[in-house]
C-alpha cells in the first residue's frame, strides 16, 4: 500500500536520481498541514480496529470512507467529497489518547528521516495547524493541549502549532478558540498563529474580523483560507484581507485586483489538493502560474496528505517534473520556491 498516488506520485516516479537527491535535500518549510487530514493511512486503520461504532449507519459510514481512503480512490467531484470525509475520522479521534497517537504519528511522518533510503525527513521545519475540538471526551483546551505536548517534543527549529477556527463557528467557539491560542502563547506553549478554515461555502467572515482583528496583536502570525472556490464572493475575500493576513491559504479564485495589491502576503499553494478538489483544471492552469511570473512569495504545501495521497516531496517534484506531469522549473528556480517557503514561517526557523 503506497502513502502517495495520484498525481504527485506521477511526477516522482518521473524524476531521475540526481533530481530526487536535489529535491530530498533541499531544506523544506511545510506551512499548511491539517493534522486530522495529514493522518498517516496505517494509524487511521489501527485507531479504527479499537473503535465500535454507535449505530448501523455509523458503521457503514465509517466503513466506506475507511475503504475509499485505504484503496486511495476518494472520487472527488466537489469540495463536499473532501469535507465527507471529515465525520468518520473525527469519530476515530475523539479522545484525548487518540489525539495524542495521531499527533505523533503526523509529526513523525512529516519530521523523521522517510526510511526509503533517504536521510532526510519530508521537510527541514513544519507548522502543523489544527482546529481545537471539543468531545464528549476532552474540552478545547485538553485537545490544544495534548496536541501542544508532542508538538513541544521537537525542538522549535523543528515544529510549531497553528491553531484553526472553522469558518463554521459560533461568535462564542471563535472567541474560545482565539482566546485559548493567546492565552496558550503567553503561556509560552509553541503557538505560533491562527488559521481560518473549513468548508470555504459557509460562514460570514465579516462578522470574524472583530476576532481576528486581535491575533497579530498578541504576537501571533495570521493565515486564512482565502477565494478556494467560485462561491467565495470578492466581499468574503475583502472580509479576511482587512485583518491583513500575513499568509493565504489557497487564493485560488482571488481577483485579479487583489492579488495584484501592493501588499505581498505569502500564498500557501497546495498543487495535489488543488489538482483532486477540482479547483484547477489542470497543472497548466493552476494560479501559481501568476505568482511565480510576478515574484510574489509562495509556500509548496500538502495540506491534507491522507486523503490527497500525497507528501512534501511528491508536491516539489510536481515543480521539477517536465510537463504535463510537473511545471518544469529549473532546479535553481525550485531551489528559490523553497527559500520563499522558509523565510514565510511564523517561528523562524533560526529564531
Ligand atoms: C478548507 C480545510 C481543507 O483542523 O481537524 N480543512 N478547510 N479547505 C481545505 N482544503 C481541502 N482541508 C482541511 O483538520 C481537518 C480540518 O481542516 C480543515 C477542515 O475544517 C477539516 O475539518 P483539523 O486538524
Amino acid at each position: 500500500m503506497s502513502e502517495i498516488a495520484g498525481p504527485a506520485a506521477a511526477a516522482l516516479a518521473s524524476l531521475c536520481p540526481d533530481d530526487l537527491i536535489f529535491l530530498q535535500a533541499l531544506p523544506k518549510a511545510e506551512l499548511h498541514a491539517h493534522l486530522n487530514g495529514s493522518i498517516p493511512i496505517k494509524t487511521i486503520l489501527e485507531l479504527a480496529q479499537q473503535y465500535s461504532p454507535s449505530t448501523a449507519a455509523q458503521t457503514t459510514e465509517v466503513a466506506d470512507t475507511l475503504e475509499k481512503l485505504r484503496s486511495g480512490v476518494v472520487v472527488f467531484n466537489e469540495i463536499d467529497d473532501f469535507f465527507s470525509l471529515m465525520p468518520t475520522i473525527y469519530a476515530l479521534t475523539s479522545t484525548p489518547e487518540a489525539v495524542t497517537t495521531v499527533t505523533r504519528a503526523v509529526l513523525q511522518s512529516f519530521l523523521n528521516p522517510t526510511g526509503d533510503g533517504a536521510e532526510s525527513p519530508q521537510c527541514t521545519y513544519l507548522e502543523l495547524r489544527t482546529t481545537p475540538r471539543a468531545t464528549t471526551h476532552m474540552t478545547r483546551e485538553r485537545y490544544l493541549t495534548v496536541v501542544l505536548e508532542e508538538v513541544e517534543m521537537y525542538p522549535a527549529t523543528q515544529a510549531a502549532l497553528i491553531v484553526s477556527v472553522d469558518r463554521r463557528m459560533s461568535d462564542l467557539d471563535l472567541e474560545e478558540c482565539v482566546s485559548l491560542a493567546i492565552e496558550m502563547k503567553n503561556r509560552g506553549r509553541r503557538v505560533v498563529g491562527v488559521d481560518v478554515c473549513g468548508d470555504p461555502r459557509r460562514g460570514d467572515m465579516e462578522s470574524f474580523t472583530r476576532h481576528l482583528s486581535r491575533v497579530k496583536g498578541a504576537g501571533l502570525g495570521l493565515t486564512v483560507h482565502i477565494a478556494e472556490c467560485t462561491e467565495n464572493t470578492t466581499e468574503d475575500s475583502l472580509a479576511l484581507l482587512s485583518c491583513r493576513p500575513d499568509r493565504l491559504g489557497h487564493a485560488t479564485f482571488l481577483s485579479d485586483e487583489l492579488k495584484a495589491e501592493h501588499y505581498k502576503p505569502c500564498i500557501e499553494i497546495c498543487l495535489s489538493s488543488n489538482l483532486l478538489g477540482k479547483t484547477a483544471a489542470s497543472l497548466e492552469a493552476h494560479h501559481i502560474h501568476y505568482y511565480l511570473k510576478n515574484d510574489h512569495p509562495i509556500v509548496i504545501c500538502t495540506d491534507d496528505a491522507l486523503p490527497f495521497r500525497t507528501s512534501c516531496l511528491g508536491e516539489y517534484s510536481l515543480l521539477l517534473a517536465q510537463p504535463p506531469l510537473g511545471l518544469g522549473l529549473s532546479r535553481g528556480d525550485v531551489a528559490r520556491v523553497a527559500r520563499m517557503g522558509m523565510d514565510a514561517a511564523f517561528l523562524r526557523p533560526c529564531d
